[in-house]
C-alpha cells in the first residue's frame, strides 16, 4: 500500500462511531476506582461482565471453592459475539479488524464485517470436518489472518482451541496434540521467516507420523509451491477448497460461562508441558477489561502488538482483547530484521501505528543495532508504548522510552502470566506513575502480595515472592487433566494463595519491582541478590548489549554469580574487559554482588518467546548435563558455549 493510499484509508476509517458504550462499567481512570473495587471486587467485575454480550445472563458472580473458582456461571454466551457481531450490528462491520503484513511486504485488511464471514465460513469448514462442541482443535500455524479466522471459528461452533505455536518441533507439537486430544489440526503449507520457508505442513506430517488421534487437517495455502507441501488424500484438505461456498453466516453456539474457551500449554521449567485451562465468560472479562484499561484504545488507534498468536500475549491482546473493544490491530508474519533491522520502524511509520506492544528482549536487541534505525523512520503517530514477557531493565526502559517513543510516549511494563490470562499488573497511565523497572499497581478487582518464606507480608523495600490472593476472572481453572498438579504448582506454596512463580520487591508507595522467577533469585553468603539486579547493573555499562545472570553453587558461599555477557558490536572481549565488568557491578551494587565470573557469548539462549533460558546457564556454569532443550530458540547457542566454557 503506497503512503497516500494508506492515509485516505484511515480518514475514511474515522467515521466509524467509537464502540458501544461500557455504560455500566467503571472509568478507571478515576483514582477512586482502585478503592471501589477493593471495597465489592465481586460488583466490579460483575459490572466489567456486563460489558459483554450475553445470550443468557448471569445471576451468580464467583463461587469459590479454593483453589476452584467459577464465575458468572449460570449465564451463557458465545465469545465470538462479542469480538465480533456486536460491532457489525452497531454500524462498525467496516471498521478494520486487522491490517496484516505479510514477510515478503503483501498487505491484507480484514473488517469486521469481513472477519465475521471468514469466521463463519471456517466454522462450517471445521463442521464438515467433523468438529463437535466439547472437542478440542489444535492449531499449528504462522502469523497469518487465518490463525485468528481458526481461533474465533472454533469458539463459534463451541469448540477449543488449543494453539500450539508454529517454531515449535514435531514431537513437541505431537506431545500436545495427544495431550489435548484433538482429532484436527489446522495449520498452513508454510510460513515466512527470514526469507526462508517455515516447513509447518511437514512438520505437522512428522507429528502425525507417531500415535495420535488426530483424523483430519485443514491446511492455508499461504506460501504455495515453494512450501512443497503434500496433501494425503482422504486426511488433508486445503483450507481454501474446504470453505469454498461456505454461507457467511453460522449461528454462535450458546456457551456456558465456564466452558472452556482454549488450552494454552507452557512448558515451565521441567517436565511435562502443562495445558493450561481458561473458561469462556471468565477470561473474556478479563482480557476485555485490561485491553481498554491499559491501552484505552480510541477510534483513530492503530495498535501493534508484536507477540505471536502462538503465545498466550497473542491470544489476549492480539485476539480476544482488542476484538472485544472494537480495536483495529496491525498484524505481522515475520521477522523484525528482515529484509533489514529496521522492519519493526518501518511497519510503525507506514501504517502509522499508535500503540506499540512488545517484549524486552526485542527491545534490547534494538539498543544492540543502535538508535540510528529507528531515527531514520517517521515514529510520531506513536502514543504509547508497552512492555510483557520479562522484567525490562530500567536501562532498556529509558531506551524505549527515548528512541522509539520521542520521550513523549508512556511506557506501560504489565505484569501477568498464561495463567493469569490477563494483566495483573500495570501502570494506568495518566493515573498511576510510570517508573523505569516497575509495573506500579495492580490494576483495580486484583490482590497482590509479596511474601516472605513463611508466607508472611514482606517489609516495605524487601525482596519476597509475588502472590495473588484473591481470585479474579480470567484466572486459570486448571491444568488439563491433572487438578493435583494445579493445586500443587499454584496453591500449595503458600495456602489459600495463588503463588506466580516470581520474585518481587514492594516500595514504600506499593509500587512492585518485578525480580524474575525465584528460581532466579540468588543466595549469596546469606543476601538475596536478584539476577535482574546484576543484569540490569551489567547492561548499564556502555559496551554491554545484554546479559544473563545465574547463581552457581559455591562451598564457600553457598552461591556464586556467574553472568554471562553479550558485548556490542565491534566490542572484543578480553579478560580485561571481563575484570572491569566485574569492578562495575561492584561498583552499582556492592561487592557482594561481584560477579565470579564473567562468561561473554555471541547470543543467549532463549525460548521461543524471547525468555532467557537460566536453568541451561547454570547447567553450564556448574558444568552439569544440560536439561530439557526442546523449548529453545537455537539449540546452537548452548552447544556453543558448552564446548567453550565447560572446563572453564
Ligand atoms: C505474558 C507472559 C509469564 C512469566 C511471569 C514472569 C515473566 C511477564 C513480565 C514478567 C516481569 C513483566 N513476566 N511479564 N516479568 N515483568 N512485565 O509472558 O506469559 O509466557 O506465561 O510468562 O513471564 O516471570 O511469571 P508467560
Amino acid at each position: 500500500m503506497s503512503h497516500d493510499a494508506i492515509e485516505s484509508f484511515w480518514r475514511e476509517e474515522r467515521r466509524y462511531p467509537p464502540p458501544p458504550a461500557f455504560a455500566a462499567q467503571a472509568n478507571v481512570r478515576d483514582p477512586a476506582v482502585y478503592d471501589e473495587a477493593a471495597r465489592d471486587p465481586e460488583a466490579f467485575w460483575a459490572a466489567e461482565a456486563r460489558g459483554l454480550e450475553w445470550m443468557t445472563p448471569f445471576t451468580r458472580g464467583l463461587e469459590w471453592d479454593p483453589p476452584f473458582a467459577r464465575w458468572f456461571s449460570d449465564g451463557r454466551l458465545n465469545a465470538t459475539v462479542s469480538c465480533l457481531d456486536r460491532h457489525v450490528a452497531a454500524g462498525r462491520g467496516g471498521k478494520v479488524a486487522y491490517v496484516w503484513e505479510g514477510e515478503p511486504g503483501d498487505v491484507r485488511v480484514l473488517t469486521y464485517r469481513e472477519l465475521l464471514a471468514e469466521v463463519c465460513r471456517c466454522a462450517h469448514a471445521l463442521r464438515r470436518l467433523g468438529v463437535a462442541k466439547g472437542d478440542r482443535v489444535t492449531l499449528y500455524m504462522g502469523q497469518v489472518p487465518e490463525a485468528v479466522v481458526a481461533m474465533l471459528a472454533c469458539a463459534r461452533l463451541g469448540a477449543a482451541h488449543s494453539v500450539v505455536f508454529g517454531g515449535f518441533s514435531p514431537d513437541a507439537l505431537r506431545e500436545r496434540i495427544r495431550d489435548s486430544q484433538s482429532r484436527v489440526v489446522v495449520t498452513c503449507d508454510g510460513g515466512w521467516r527470514r526469507g526462508q520457508v517455515v516447513p509447518l505442513k511437514a512438520n505437522v506430517d512428522a507429528a502425525l507420523a507417531g500415535e495420535t488421534p488426530v483424523e483430519r487437517v485443514l491446511v492455508v495455502r499461504r506460501v504455495g509451491d515453494a512450501a512443497g507441501a503434500v496433501l494425503e488424500p482422504g486426511r488433508d484438505v486445503w483450507w481454501h477448497e474446504a470453505l469454498q461456498g461456505a454461507p457467511e453466516a453460522f449461528p454462535p453456539e450458546p456457551m456456558a460461562s465456564e466452558d472452556l474457551l482454549f488450552l494454552l500449554y507452557t512448558s515451565g521449567t521441567t517436565g511435562k508441558p502443562k495445558g493450561i485451562v481458561h473458561s469462556t465468560a471468565g477470561y473474556l472479562v478479563g482480557v476485555a477489561s485490561t485491553f481498554r484499561w491499559v491501552f484505552d484504545a480510541k477510534p483513530e488507534d492503530v495498535y501493534w502488538c508484536t507477540a505471536d498468536v502462538g503465545w498466550v500475549t497473542g491470544h489476549s491482546y492480539v485476539v480476544y482483547g482488542p476484538l472485544a473493544n472494537g480495536a483495529t490491530s496491525l498484524l505481522y508474519e515475520g521477522a523484525p530484521d528482515w529484509p533489514r533491522r529496521d522492519r519493526f520502524w518501518d511497519l510503525v511509520a507506514r501504517h502509522r501505528a499508535t500503540i506499540l506492544y512488545t517484549a524486552p528482549t526485542a527491545i534490547r536487541t534494538f539498543m544492540r543495532w543502535g538508535e540510528a534505525l529507528p531515527a531514520a523512520h517517521d515514529l510520531s503517530s506513536l502514543r504509547l508504548l508497552g512492555s510483557v514477557g520479562e522484567p525490562i531493565n530500567p536501562e532498556a526502559w529509558v531506551w524505549y522510552h527515548r528512541h522509539i517513543g520521542g520521550g513523549r510516549c508512556p511506557v506501560v511494563d504489565t505484569w501477568w502470566q498464561t495463567e493469569t490470562g490477563a494483566i495483573v499488573i500495570a501502570p494506568l497511565p495518566g493515573l498511576t506513575e510510570c517508573r523505569p523497572g516497575s509495573a506500579a499497581r495492580p490494576l483495580p478487582g486484583y490482590a497482590a502480595e509479596v511474601v516472605d518464606e513463611e508466607g508472611r507480608p514482606a517489609a516495605a523495600g524487601a525482596g519476597g515472592f509475588l502472590v495473588l490472593t484473591r481470585p479474579w476472572p480470567s484466572m486459570l481453572r486448571g491444568i488439563h487433566g491433572d487438578p493435583e498438579r494445579y493445586r500443587t504448582t499454584y496453591w500449595a506454596r503458600f495456602p489459600g494463595k495463588y503463588f506466580a512463580g516470581d520474585g518481587c520487591r514492594r516500595d514504600a508507595d506499593g509500587h512492585y519491582w518485578l525480580l524474575g522467577r525465584v528460581d532466579d533469585i540468588m543466595l549469596v553468603a546469606g543476601h538475596n541478590i536478584s539476577t535482574m539486579e546484576v543484569e540490569s547493573a551489567l547492561v548499564d555499562h556502555p559496551e554491554v548489549a545484554e546479559s544473563a545472570v545465574v547463581g552457581r553453587t559455591d562451598a564457600v558461599k553457598g552461591q556464586a554469580i556467574a553472568a554471562f555477557v553479550t558485548l556490542k558490536g565491534g566490542v572484543e572481549p578480553t579478560p580485561e574487559r571481563a575484570e572491569a565488568l566485574r569492578r562495575h557491578v561492584a561498583h552499582k551494587l556492592g561487592a557482594i554482588a561481584r560477579p565470579d565470573a564473567v562468561y561473554f557469548t555471541a547470543e543467549l539462549p532463549k525460548t521461543r518467546s524471547g525468555k532467557i533460558m537460566r536453568r541451561l546457564l547454570r547447567d553450564i556454569a556448574e558444568g552439569r548435563a544440560l536439561g530439557d532443550t526442546t523449548t529453545l530458540a537455537d539449540p546452537a547457542v548452548v552447544r556453543e558455549l558448552r564446548e567453550r566454557y565447560e572446563h572453564a
